[in-house]
């Protein structure tokens, strides 16, 4: 994806240790900064969530994303959601939230966490370019019953920065997914949120515990100070 054909190594400064990364094998992978968990009438709020929370991460998100399409990073947005005739929706998972408010029952944003419904689009302030990939999945997980895998291999990804609503929720499921077929992940610590403080701070710990167990964490100026000073 970058333009040179040599390798492009930048360090990021992480916890539990830096971490090394050539570009060119390097990901932005954002995670379900769908309407749906973002805005007031969508899937988050009727899990009974405080939406507010995850405006936070929208700008972090927004600096690492112009970074990576000015230097021509391969950019992966994820959405959740299901269906119109819900046929990928297990009922275990539709029975949850408010009865009155349930997957695939019409909202102000249209049916929630359908996929087509303007609810299950992308907050405009991050919206994929036509070039950018955008992967549509029924779990929290982006790798369960999706594309991922291909289009991963497909550009010689081997590392994902990894940011996204929420963070103990679809990006720690995604990053333990990810960390098990073998990706370095760096998770983004204010590019991520959580309807949850405490879910946030725990989430991030969980990933960089025990050495580095799932992956690393970093914060975006982290990032974008080691995409600065990138050496080839
Ligand atoms: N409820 C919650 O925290 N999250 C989700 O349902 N999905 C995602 O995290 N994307």
């Amino acid at each position: 994806m970058l333009n040179s054909t040599k390798s492009t190594l930048g360090v990021v400064s992480a916890e539990p240790e830096p971490i090394k990364l050539d570009w060119a094998s390097t990901a932005l992978l954002i995670i379900d900064m769908q309407r749906d968990f973002m805005e007031p009438g969508g899937f988050g709020e009727t899990l009974g969530n405080d939406v507010s929370q995850l405006a936070r991460a929208v700008k972090p998100i927004g600096a690492l994303l112009k970074a990576a399409r000015d230097t021509g990073m391969l950019v992966v947005h994820t959405r959740e959601g299901h269906l119109p005739d819900l046929s990928d929706a297990p009922p275990a998972k539709v029975e949850r939230g408010a009865p009155s408010l349930r997957i695939g029952d019409p909202g102000p944003m249209g049916r929630i966490l359908i996929r087509g419904e303007a609810g299950h689009d992308i907050i405009p302030e991050l919206y994929p370019l036509d070039n950018e990939v955008v992967i549509d999945k029924p779990g929290k997980g982006a790798f369960y019953a999706t594309e991922l895998t291909d289009v991963l291999e497909k550009y010689g990804i081997e590392n994902l920065l990894v940011c996204g609503v929420t963070t103990e929720v679809c990006v720690n499921t995604t990053v333990r997914e990810a960390n098990d077929r073998g990706y370095r992940c760096v998770v983004i610590s204010d590019g991520c949120a959580s309807y949850f403080p405490e879910f946030h701070e725990m989430g991030l710990k969980m990933i960089k515990a025990q050495g580095g167990i799932f992956g690393w964490v970093a914060d975006s100026a982290a990032v974008l100070e080691a995409m600065k000073t990138s050496t080839t």
